[in-house]
């Protein structure tokens, strides 16, 4: 069984972009399982072709470096924040990106963090099914449900922009409305490209919560939402970003437990290979 996702180099020292497992699934209130996801994605990794008929870029041809799973106590949140931050902060600070995989939502948080701290003007795409910007949810502040919110009262004024979104709370709808940049429902591509042109000079982190897809494509995941996007859709979304200076990213909510067709898993592991290949294309372009 394979340690590490594929065609990972052997040396950090000489990666552009570094892949971190974040097996952390404590606040999923519905359908817990996504620890599982990092692993399982490694395992199955090799399922897929290095080579990218989109791209046409080979897996293998991009520096990046498979650092494993973060450890830290799986259902303490407050202190694995901290080892989050910490660990992505030094990795930014010796010049990578980071590439985050969950794990739930909530793990975003603290990876922006550490961004904000060294990209003040960051700016983060955001694909979900659910707006998350529930202010607590159970009783937690820190909660899958409430990610976005936090992300937001960290960053100021509207420089989140949510895609896919199709279920949450009146107040959620209004909020996003409101104070982010908003599309609900689909993934316009249009759309999509005039949000990539105004980013164009930006820094730009980019968070998948992978239930944006619907359940029919993406059934292995904790909260599965029906109207979603198609594979296709989300890659062509993704290819929109291509000119973007994409700075980091995290893809979320794998749940292997819940497919045991492994289609899900699948799925997941040809994201990451586009979204590694959007990352580091510019260093051999
Ligand atoms: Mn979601």
């Amino acid at each position: 069984m394979p340690h590490t996702f594929f065609c990972s180099q052997d040396l950090y020292e000489s990666s552009d972009i570094v892949l971190l497992g974040i097996p952390f699934d404590a606040t999923s209130s519905f359908r817990p399982g996504s620890r599982f996801a990092p692993d399982h994605i490694r395992m199955y990794s090799e399922g897929i072709e290095s080579y990218s008929p989109y791209q046409e870029i080979d897996l293998r041809e991009i520096a990046f470096y498979d650092a494993g799973n973060l450890e830290g106590p799986i259902n303490n949140f407050s202190v694995l924040r901290t080892i989050i931050h910490t660990q992505v902060k030094e990795f930014l600070t010796q010049g990578k990106k980071v590439f985050a995989l969950g794990g739930e939502h909530l793990i975003s948080l603290p990876v922006v963090e550490a961004y904000t701290s060294v990209y003040p003007d960051l700016h983060i795409i955001h694909f979900d099914a659910h707006a998350d910007l529930r202010d607590e949810y159970l009783g937690e502040s820190y909660s899958h449900a409430t990610v976005m919110r936090r992300i937001y009262e960290l960053i100021e004024g509207k420089r989140i922009y949510q895609f896919g979104i199709r279920s949450g709370l009146r107040q959620e709808f209004e909020f996003a409305s409101q104070f982010l940049h908003f599309q609900p429902f689909c993934l316009n591509a249009e759309v999509l490209r005039r949000v990539a042109e105004a980013l164009i000079d930006k820094a730009v982190y980019v968070t998948v919560d992978l239930d944006v897809l619907d359940p029919s494509y993406f059934p292995g995941t904790g909260t599965p939402e029906p109207g979603g996007a198609t594979f296709h859709e989300l890659l062509q979304a993704l290819f929109t970003l291509e000119e973007v200076n994409i700075v980091g990213a995290d893809i979320v909510e794998l749940c292997p437990p819940y497919d045991h067709s492994d289609a899900s898993t699948m799925t997941a592991i040809k994201l990451i290979r586009e979204m590694l290949l959007l990352m580091g294309r510019s260093k051999i372009e």
